[in-house]
């Protein structure tokens, strides 16, 4: 062989294998990318919320005084004295009950005012409590903050007191000025609670809602808006804690009107085809009313837990009412039943049942989304996704035992909704029995199964419908101690 053809071979299987190490470290090393996402998708602020999974309410007001609902407005500001206020017991019930997001309501439906306005006279200022030197709010806030709670208002529309409601100009006017009066003294508000209540003589009031929440933007950009309509999240359309079976995160923002009547329905479903992400909120009182009434006791713990499965369960945040009494506290028994109820979940949750068995799935994208991001903790940006070109119709994850080991009675499913909301339906079977007829999942979707527990060797979770491949963010199978179905286990 010729010297220079013997050169030429020599350095063109030089290239070739560089080339060929090149193109290999490129396929051996670099990962795959996630999936497309599928719109709409969360805010950074809406996906914070959605984490949060149970936050609460303090309505407190005159009307703890007066033992009413719905004050009338004419209310003396003198009545309101409470004799041991102390925020710092309402945020230690709070951080106690694992809460990391509590809304105070500055102003209810009968105008009094928590903080010292300067637009009015209806507020602390003429009450006897810190001879009229007080700020609620201020000490609301401050307590929150100690104990790394975030916070939240609600300034209630419809004001009673307010001799200028009605008059539409001139009440936007006093509306707004009291909501920058709000967001620039108290920072960091993540929630901001529009009530769509009206007096219901007064319909045709106007709330200028489109120039209330382009302020509120304005002042505290990462704010989460809550009305009937969002912008951020949306009412569940009932006041006791639940959603429906079916609960979509999408809806359509144009097809909801703040107040409107005969839209439950759609508000607590939500819309697969929905073009706004605009999750749901599930407000109820730990008592029957919003205000404390000495009459009324909490609801009982397996209420609560109730609620907890059809809110938190079903894709929402519950938004929790523990109204302060006229002492100016949270009364003993519901702060005792809050951490009842706090010890139940952490029970029934703390210990994932799956992770001690072998996951099986129809397929994965690559070695990044395989089968162990079921069991990690990451519950958003960790996921098993299945393959794009598997031939498989449906999609779907083993959890398997080879001892009939598997003793559980709640099966829990997480979507990945950073890349948007996308199971339609799903089943689950146990022991090859189907068990769960399922419909969406979203964030979170609780099964608590119509048997007392189960002993099992094998559950499979089937994604039978989804807007494009499913993507799941975990699995869980969970033992409730506290969980009596009708149905005992054969
Ligand atoms: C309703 C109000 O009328 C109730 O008093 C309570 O504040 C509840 C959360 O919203 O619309």
């Amino acid at each position: 062989m010729p010297r220079n053809r013997t050169a030429w071979c020599y350095s063109f299987l030089v290239t070739l294998l560089i080339k060929l190490s090149i193109i290999s470290s490129f396929s051996h090393k670099l990962p795959t990318p996630p999936p497309l996402p599928i719109l709409p998708l969360p805010s950074y602020s809406q996906l914070k919320w959605q984490q949060r999974e149970i936050i609460m309410f303090l309505h407190f007001g005159v009307n703890t005084f007066t033992d009413r609902e719905w004050g009338t407005g004419h209310e003396n500001p003198a009545v309101f004295n409470p004799s041991g206020l102390n925020t710092k017991q309402w945020a230690k019930v709070a951080a106690e009950a694992g809460i990391s997001l509590m809304i105070l309501t500055a102003k209810h439906h009968d105008g009094f005012c928590l903080w010292p306005s300067k637009y009015t006279d209806h507020s602390v200022i003429n009450s006897p409590w810190k001879s009229g030197n007080g700020d609620v709010v201020q000490e609301f806030v401050d307590a929150a903050t100690l104990q790394g709670i975030d916070v939240g208002i609600y300034l209630s529309p419809w004001d009673r007191h307010e001799p200028r409601y009605g008059h539409d100009v001139a009440y936007n006017e006093y509306y707004l000025a009291q909501l920058q009066e709000l967001l620039n003294k108290y920072k960091n508000v993540r929630e901001i609670w529009f009530d769509g209540a009206k007096d219901p003589k007064s319909q045709n009031v106007s709330y200028y809602f489109s120039d209330w929440f382009s302020m509120v933007k304005e002042l505290q950009s990462s704010i989460n808006i809550f009305s009937d309509a969002g912008p951020d999240v949306r009412w569940v359309g009932d006041e006791t804690g639940s959603a429906d079976y079916t609960c979509w995160s999408t809806i359509n923002r144009t097809s909801l009107s703040i107040g409107a009547p005969n839209i439950s329905q759609y508000l607590s479903t939500g819309d697969p085809r929905g073009t706004d992400w605009l999750p749901a909120e599930c407000d109820v009182s730990i008592r029957p009313g919003w205000f404390w009434h000495k009459s009324e006791s909490p609801k009982r713990l397996s209420e609560l837990l109730d609620i907890y499965y059809n809110s938190v369960g079903r894709n929402c945040v519950l938004l929790l009412n523990v109204p302060p009494n006229t002492t100016g506290l949270v009364s003993d028994d519901d702060a005792h039943r809050l951490k009842e109820f706090r010890i139940a979940i952490n029970t029934i949750f703390n210990k994932n049942l799956a992770e001690d068995f072998y996951i099986k799935v129809s397929s994965q994208r690559s070695a990044e989304f395989g089968p162990e991001k079921l069991l990690d903790k990451d519950h958003l940006w960790s996921y098993w996704a299945p393959s794009a070109d598997d031939g498989e119709k449906d999609h779907w994850i083993e959890i398997w035992t080879n001892d009939g080991g598997l003793r559980f009675n709640v099966i829990r499913v997480q979507e990945a909704i950073g890349l948007g909301q996308r199971i339609q339906r799903h089943e689950i079977y146990v022991d090859g029995k189907l068990m769960i007829q399922g419909t969406t999942v979203g964030y979170k979707r609780l099964h608590r199964l119509d048997v007392d527990v189960v002993q099992a060797r094998l559950v499979r979770i089937k994604i039978t419908k989804a807007r494009g491949l499913p993507l799941i963010s975990s699995i869980g199978l969970h033992f409730d101690p506290y969980w009596h179905s009708k149905f005992t286990a054969n």
